[in-house]
């Protein structure tokens, strides 16, 4: 067994294990250097090279879980939609009507990019802690689809669009619904033991839509894996309106941005394991900085089981010698006697 599951099923674990959203990114060097030699698309697409880069943080530093190299916009592809990356994805015709979503693509059990399976499989074979498969929750995805990439105004296109033609929205979700539950399930069957739904863009809603649109959509994908039986993490950004909704979701872990204090995560989702919550900005400043507060969020997270990452996302001008220092910290920090052990050796479980 290892720490990390440990945690996703519940266990009050003596240290937190700890992994990072994105570490398999643009702050690596070595992932820079692979990036010289191949376009985005053909490092998702070709399994030998998604499978070395999902390898390249682990090989570098002590983390307790490794995350696929791929993207939310995996799926979407085989959909049929016509997908670059500048370097965040952009979608070359929005999806907006009823015949829109009805041109939309749906593969299939074993069709959804079969080349994530082999990928999955890759990295079984040569990675010594858990994996962790991933998809986009529908509503997340659905953002990139009708505002043709990502947003700096709070997705305000897809906020109006869903307000107007609801019915063309549900529509929408249904399809992408059906195609996530499909693809994570793929990445299970294939060796992914545990799996993420990112809804990166949940936050920017209001409750009641989101109960309306989003949460519905993320309850269907998380059921879908029920009788597989892999814990299960639900990661909204911003969400602190929506911890009431997202309590009752089928998900053994819950990510907590940065914004939401791990102690009132706490207290709204009883029984849940944590997931977070380190300001990635705290990561840009000093390595005395990053331990402190690494520490703080680390005693916000006492109380039940916790999974340690960051709020969001690390920042591809992250200085790699600090994170190395954010894993030496949390490995030290001992969750019984809230400090850190006297010597180098590790807190035992
Ligand atoms: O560790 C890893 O890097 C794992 C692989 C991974 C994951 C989990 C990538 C590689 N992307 C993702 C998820 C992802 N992609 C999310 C959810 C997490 C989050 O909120 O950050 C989202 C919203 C995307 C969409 C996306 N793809 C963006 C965000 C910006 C935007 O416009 O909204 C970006 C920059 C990408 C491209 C991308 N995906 C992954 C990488 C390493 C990159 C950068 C491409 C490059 O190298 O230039």
């Amino acid at each position: 067994m290892s720490i990390f599951l440990d945690a996703v099923q519940g266990k009050d674990t003596r240290r937190a294990p700890i992994w990072i959203m994105r570490q398999a990114g643009r702050y690596l060097p070595e992932y820079n250097a692979v990036k010289e030699r191949y376009g985005f698309w053909e490092m998702c697409r070709n399994p030998e090279v998604a499978a070395e880069i999902t390898m390249m943080p682990i090989r570098r530093f002590p983390l307790d879980a490794a995350i696929l190299f791929s993207d939310i916009m995996t799926p979407l592809a085989e959909m049929g939609v016509e997908i670059e990356f500048a370097p965040g994805p952009v979608v070359a015709r929005p999806v907006r009507t009823v015949a829109d979503v009805e041109r939309l693509r749906v593969p299939g059990p074993d069709g959804t990019a079969p080349f994530v399976a082999a990928a999955v499989r890759m990295i079984r074979e040569r990675c010594p802690v858990p994996l962790v498969g991933f998809a986009g929750a529908p509503l997340t995805l659905a953002a990139y689809l009708v505002d043709s990439g990502g947003s700096a105004d709070g997705h305000h296109g897809l906020r109006a669009w869903l307000y107007d033609r609801p019915a063309a929205a549900h529509l929408l979700l249904d399809k992408l619904t059906r195609v996530t539950v499909d693809y994570l399930r793929m990445q299970i069957t294939a060796g992914a033991q545990t799996v993420q739904l990112f809804d990166s863009w949940a936050g920017v809603h209001a409750s009641d839509v989101y109960d309306e649109f989003g949460l519905p959509y993320a309850r269907r994908v998380l059921a879908g894996l029920e009788d597989l039986a892999v814990p299960r993490v639900y990661f909204a950004l911003g969400s602190h309106h929506l911890l009431g909704p997202i309590a009752g979701l089928p998900a053994e872990v819950v990510g907590v941005d940065w914004r939401t204090p791990l102690s009132s995560a706490r207290a709204a989702l009883p029984g849940r394991t944590l997931q977070g919550n380190l300001d990635p900005a705290v990561l840009g400043t000093r390595p005395e900085a990053v331990s402190a507060r690494a520490r703080d969020v680390l005693r916000q997270g006492l109380g039940g089981a916790h999974v340690f990452n960051l709020g969001h996302g690390i920042r591809p001008d992250t200085p790699v010698g600090h994170v190395q220092r954010l894993i030496e910290t949390v490995h030290a920090f001992d969750r019984h006697t809230e400090g850190d052990r006297e010597d180098d050796e590790k807190v035992p479980r």
